[in-house]
């Protein structure tokens, strides 16, 4: 049964009749057109249903976006969300009638969803961002050369698209409407949104990971607002019935951007960051392209407050491509005596200069959703604590007990326990072994928590403060399991820009090939780990962080790059990671300090021997291998990163990153 049939008995209907004055508004109109004009679809849209919420007290312009997207999807009715507890409630209950949410009754009002198998990630070959110029969303690579730094598609292309996806795509469904603010409500440095969908598992999520419902609709007055469009795209009645009740639309699945109009359209998916659009679609591409415009940054960085012995607080923003424990560091305990650590943020920092020169951040989040597989007790405790209540699992496995399970938890699990798989496998265990020979795993890889941030113990005291926290170090990292030490800091902010240009990380290319095969670890590109992220040319990107150099007064954060991941000639880690690595924030923040506890090598300042501190480290440590920075190594190293910068960002390069590398090539040489 859909949502729409209970919600209809549950929620007065009322009908909003403006026709006349629709048509008078449309002039307001600049947003993506379908092909009958934005007029008609909102005078088709007048007599619409309105189960929750009044039209009439939306501020013009929002209504104006509401009743043409309403006009051009043709939902049965629309549903303004007030995003209170009680509203949430009855969604929750709608979903759990839908089959869509399943309680889970170990923990305080948490759910599990299944998806459709075929909606489980991000599909970054599907999500393109669209403006007049190619140039303006990606670098021109060179002939015979496939781009890496984002996927652009013409105006044109992009309207057929949208016209063979959304006229008519809610038939049957609600649209609900969702005002949610990106950022501390009121803070200057955050942004409003409106996201219409007709997924309700979209409303509850974008209610954890964003401040959503009607305090941020009144944040918005007659100022700007990103403009959202979500769809399922599965129309009422469905050919097929959904599997796992997760309808969605993988074929025609599509995510697209128009930074020109700070406007977003997604269709077809269901799953986390093709459908939360406040995420990676807003704060990211979208928000990129809008701090470009403004002078400041939005990055794919974690926030977090460190605070030494003697009381004195520094904030660090890090970046780091996927897998490579960036949920765990932004929650990370301390293993050092007397420091203390505390998570502004785990994904996206929006980061201005203030008056004073200072870089302020907030995190625009006020949820996790983060990877479930390989959190637990050991690797991420605050993580453990902050999931136990009010909290939406994804393609987990579930317990007997009523639990979530997922790879990673083995130790935490009642032995005699029953496990189901996300596919719905009873008495899973983990030496389960399929036909093939293949293991078949608990949870997805992919699986997700999304969890309120305010649970996370470890939360820093600011991180709602609307003027940011300050940030003393920005942090690269990458998993580099060769060559790469396990710290060193940049000469300066042209030679740091480099650094973030420059990050690689191993990632598993895919878990098999086509025969069922492992593939190899393979080292990917991943600048400022943001390449899928990018809301314009990566290229322009890279001079919009070098032009904060050539401003008068800016206290520029110190720059660095951490690599927990570096493998000795057996293939064990070279370096204990997790709460260990502490030890090397500690060493950040003495440079933060101007402690003279660096010395130059050829890749930058690196620690003098024994500034790391290794007091009560449990394992004995190699530090001698990782520092070692091999020659032959650095070379390659420079001529991948000469090749790859070529290749795909070719004549939008700026000339400082190639000095950079230059200098650097030159200086290995001299090794
Ligand atoms: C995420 C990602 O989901 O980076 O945070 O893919
Ligand atoms: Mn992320």
């Amino acid at each position: 049964m859909s949502s729409l049939i209970s919600l209809r008995n549950i929620f007065t209907r009322r009908t909003y009749n403006v026709a006349k004055s629709l048509a008078a508004q449309t002039h307001l109109h600049h947003g993506l057109r379908h092909k009958s004009s934005a007029a008609s679809d909102a005078i088709a849209a007048a007599s619409i249903k309105v189960a929750n919420g009044n039209l009439n007290d939306l501020q013009p312009h929002v209504r104006q976006y509401v009743l043409e997207k309403a006009g051009l999807c043709k939902p049965d009715q629309i549903y303004i969300c007030d995003g209170s507890e009680e509203e949430n409630q009855s969604f929750i209950k709608q979903l759990e009638k839908d089959g869509l949410l399943k309680k889970l009754p170990k923990y305080d009002n948490c759910y599990l969803a299944l998806t459709d198998p075929k909606d489980v990630a991000r599909v970054e070959h599907k999500t393109v961002i669209s403006t007049k110029n190619q140039r303006d969303t990606i670098p021109i690579v060179e002939d015979g050369i496939k781009g890496q730094v984002g996927y652009w598609m013409s105006p044109r292309k992009l309207q057929e698209e949208l016209d063979d996806r959304f006229p008519g795509c809610m038939k049957g469904r609600t649209m609900y409407v969702i005002p949610f603010s990106m950022g501390p409500i009121g803070s200057p440095l955050g942004k409003i949104g409106i996201e219409l969908t007709d997924s309700l598992y979209v409303v509850a999520s974008m209610r954890i990971m964003t401040r959503m419902g009607a305090a941020a609709m009144k944040a918005i007055g007659s100022g700007e607002f990103v403009k959202c469009l979500h769809s399922i795209g599965q129309p009422l009645p469905m050919e097929k019935k959904p599997t796992n009740h997760w309808p969605c639309n993988p074929p025609k699945t599509l995510i697209t951007h128009i930074p020109d109009k700070r406007e977003i359209a997604s269709f077809g998916s269901g799953y986390g960051g093709n459908s939360l659009l406040g995420k990676k679609c807003f704060a990211l591409r979208i928000a990129s392209r809008i701090a470009k415009d403004e002078g400041w940054l939005a990055e794919h960085m974690l926030i977090l407050g460190l605070t030494n012995p003697q009381g004195v607080k520094r904030y660090v923003a890090a970046a780091f491509p996927s897998a490579c424990g960036k949920t765990n560091l932004a929650m990370i305990n301390p293993t050092l005596p007397g420091w203390k650590a505390e998570c502004v943020g785990d994904d996206i920092a929006w980061m201005k200069f203030d008056e004073e020169g200072r870089l302020r951040a907030i995190n625009p989040e006020y949820g996790f959703f983060g990877v479930a597989p390989g959190t637990s007790h050991d690797t991420n405790p605050n993580a453990m604590e902050t999931i136990k209540s009010n909290t939406v699992f994804t393609n987990v496995a579930e317990t007997g007990d009523g639990g979530f399970f997922w790879e990673g938890l083995e130790k935490e699990v009642d032995k005699n326990v029953d496990i189901t798989t996300w596919l719905g496998h009873k008495n899973w265990h983990k030496d389960m072994l399929s036909d093939a020979g293949k293991k078949i795993l608990s949870a997805h890889p992919n699986s997700r928590f999304c969890a309120p941030a305010s649970q996370c113990p470890v939360m820093d005291p600011a991180w709602e403060d609307p003027r940011g926290v300050p940030i003393d170090a920005i942090i690269f990292g990458g998993r580099r399991p060769k060559g790469v030490p396990l710290v060193y800091e940049a000469f300066n902010w042209q030679h740091g820009v480099f650094i973030g240009a420059s990050m690689r990380s191993e990632a598993t290319a895919a878990a098999q090939d086509a025969s069922g095969k492992a593939m190899p670890k393979v080292v990917m590109h991943d600048p400022f780990a943001m390449r899928p992220f990018f809301g314009y040319n990566f290229g322009d990107y890279l001079a919009h962080w070098l032009s904060f150099q050539e401003k008068p007064g800016y206290k520029l954060p110190k720059i660095f790059h951490v690599n927990w991941f570096r493998k000795d000639s057996n293939g064990s880690f070279m370096w204990p990671g997790f709460g260990e690595n502490t030890r090397v924030l500690e060493w950040i923040f003495k440079r933060c300090n101007e402690d003279n506890v660096a010395e130059k090598s050829a890749i930058g300042y690196v620690p003098t021997e024994g500034s790391i501190n290794l007091d009560g480290l449990k394992e004995s440590v190699d530090m001698h291998g990782l520092y070692h920075l091999p020659k032959d190594f650095w070379l390659e190293e420079c001529q991948a990163i000469r090749k790859y910068l070529k290749e795909q960002v070719n004549k939008d390069l700026p000339e400082a990153i190639k000095l950079e590398l230059d200098a650097l090539e030159q200086r290995v040489r001299k090794m």
